[in-house]
């Protein structure tokens, strides 16, 4: 499995979703993937993205909102998983790209395992499971209610990237397009239903 696998099934499963990417194949993924969609693209700021996406979740409450993090970034932003466990958005899930490296940055091995899904099933306000194929990460998206009448501890998703290739255009992106586009997108679309 690939990011671009990973990116492509989160958007067949969950099409009017709000994607936030974190600095490195994320955001470069979501950019190919949505070409280039009103998604919140992190293109510096690493360690923020999840802090982020647990805001828009909250500004958002009738949207569904994903998180594409990078491990590295996930690593680095930890701390926000806690935050995650304790308001339990029920419109946030999480998606890791657990690929084992630092890869924007020529691929430095991340030391430690980091055993996301085992860490968010540690805190009882978040649900961890990991995935290795398209086919079970579209069937555990799939199997989550979407609904905020029927909330869950948010999803935390490891997805194993075996498959390690640069997926797309640039992550650095222009911050402040990224935000008129989404506020664009935001004040236009009528929320689904
Ligand atoms: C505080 C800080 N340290 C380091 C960097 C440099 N940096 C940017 S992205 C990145 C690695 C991201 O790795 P990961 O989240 O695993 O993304 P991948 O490219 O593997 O998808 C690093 C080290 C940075 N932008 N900010
Ligand atoms: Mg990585």
């Amino acid at each position: 499995m690939n990011v671009n696998d990973v990116t492509r099934t989160i958007m067949q499963c969950r099409p009017d979703a709000i994607l936030v990417s974190s600095l490195g194949t994320a955001t470069s993924s979501v950019r190919l993937v949505t070409s280039d969609g009103p998604h919140f693209y992190f293109g510096a700021a690493m360690g923020s993205a999840l802090a982020g996406a647990l805001g828009l979740a909250e500004a958002v409450p009738d949207r569904q909102v994903v998180a594409v993090l990078g491990d590295g970034e996930f690593l680095m932003g930890a701390s926000a998983l806690w935050s995650v466990a304790a308001y339990r958005p029920s419109n946030l899930t999480v998606v890791v790209l657990a690929d084992g490296a630092y890869s924007i940055t020529g691929g430095q091995p991340i030391p430690a395992p980091l055993h996301v899904a085992a860490v968010a099933n540690a805190l009882a306000g978040t649900r961890g499971v990991t995935v290795s194929s398209t086919t079970e990460l579209a069937a555990t998206l799939r199997a989550e209610p979407t609904s905020p009448d029927a909330p869950g501890a948010p999803l935390v998703i490891e997805a194993t990237i075996t498959e390690r290739t640069w997926p797309g255009p640039s992550p650095f992106i222009d911050p402040a397009a990224t935000v008129r586009n989404l506020r664009a997108s935001l004040a236009q679309a009528p929320a689904p239903a």
